[in-house]
């Protein structure tokens, strides 16, 4: 662990850092004044703007010194990003209960008063990298745990089947890009698919066939679409939704046409298929206008599409 001493007595930093190199703390740095040590701080932290990590571990800070004196120095290293939880000891000659208020007000986790006895220095020195070690450790939990909540929420996010993104996480975007396109005055459609006559695909060639069949048509939607904004997602067992911000009814029809082809092109075969010997799906599409007033309302337009082309002899599409 980094011991970084503070003092401007060229003495007082050797005494200091002969005890602790005899005692087996070896990575010490020395500085002269609390300006070099705020710029060797700055110089050594490194991470992101949120998650600074410094490589200072204790402070051994003099009381005295020209220019910024030690308990000024506390106060704006406690400042710098990162440097809330350092221990800081201050190594003091003045031992009026005013000072050491000071002192403590400033950010100090411990003193030692000068002349210092060697023993009392380690002990606190130990004590205070022990307080250290254990802020470490349970920020390293904390990282572990936000890490692992980023992963859950993605999971809890995407259909386990087809790797899409499932019910939840469609509910969630489309409420959020109908707000969007409302409120900046911007288009959007959206797309429903639907597996023409897979009742009796699975009743066929089995439910594992049927996964493997929902799995292909996903993949299809998702090289589809492009932009960044765009979202497929499992609505539910058989039924596909595409969200797609920024789209209007032709471009989102052109995409639906394009799904319907690339599905058909698959040629997964489909021999009790009404609409020919290949699987083929049906789509419905609609598109954000001034009747529509809830994103319930746009997913029943697109519903209502989807119907039509059901009716009018599936693997088509309906706006
Ligand atoms: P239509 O052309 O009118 O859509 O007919 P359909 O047979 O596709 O529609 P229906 O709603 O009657 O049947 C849907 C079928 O989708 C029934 C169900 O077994 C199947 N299905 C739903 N979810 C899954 C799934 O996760 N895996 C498999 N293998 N099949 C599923
Ligand atoms: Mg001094
Ligand atoms: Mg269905
Ligand atoms: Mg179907």
């Amino acid at each position: 662990m980094s011991i970084l001493i503070v003092d401007d007595s060229t003495l007082a930093r050797a005494v200091l850092s002969d005890i602790l190199m005899g005692n087996g703390y070896d990575d010490i740095v020395m500085k002269s004044s609390a300006k070099e040590a705020i710029e060797y701080i700055l110089k050594n932290s490194c991470g992101s703007p949120s998650d600074v990590s410094i490589e200072v571990d204790l402070i051994l800070m003099d009381g005295i010194m020209p220019e910024i004196e030690g308990i000024e120095a506390c106060r704006l290293i406690r400042n710098i990003e990162g440097m809330a939880d350092i221990p800081i000891i201050m190594v003091t000659g003045k031992t009026d209960i005013k000072t050491l208020q000071d002192a403590f007000d400033a950010g100090a986790n411990d003193y030692i008063t000068k002349p210092f006895n060697k023993l009392e220095l380690l002990a606190r020195v130990r004590a205070a990298l022990n307080l250290k070690y254990e802020i470490d450790k349970r920020k390293d939990r904390e990282r572990e745990l936000k890490e692992l909540n980023k992963i859950l929420q993605e999971l809890s996010s995407i259909d386990g089947l087809t790797g899409v993104a499932n019910r939840r996480r469609f509910d969630e975007t489309l409420e959020i890009e109908f707000k969007r396109a409302v409120r900046n005055n911007k288009k959007l459609s959206i797309i429903m698919a639907d597996i023409d006559f897979f009742k009796e695909y699975n009743d066929t060639y089995g439910h594992q066939a049927g996964d493997d069949c929902l799995k292909k048509i996903a993949s299809v939607l998702n090289d589809i679409v492009k932009r960044p904004g765009d979202l497929v997602a499992r609505y539910g067992g058989e039924e596909f939704v595409v969200i797609l911000p920024d789209t209007d009814e032709q471009g989102a029809k052109n995409i639906a046409l394009l799904a319907k082809n690339n599905v058909e092109n698959l040629k997964i075969p489909h021999e009790k298929s009404r609409v020919g010997e290949h699987v083929t799906i049906s789509l419905g599409v609609s598109t954000l206008t001034e009747d529509i007033a809830t994103r319930h309302q746009l997913l029943k337009e697109a519903d209502i599409a989807l119907y039509e082309s059901k009716k009018s002899g599936r693997n088509c599409v309906h706006v």
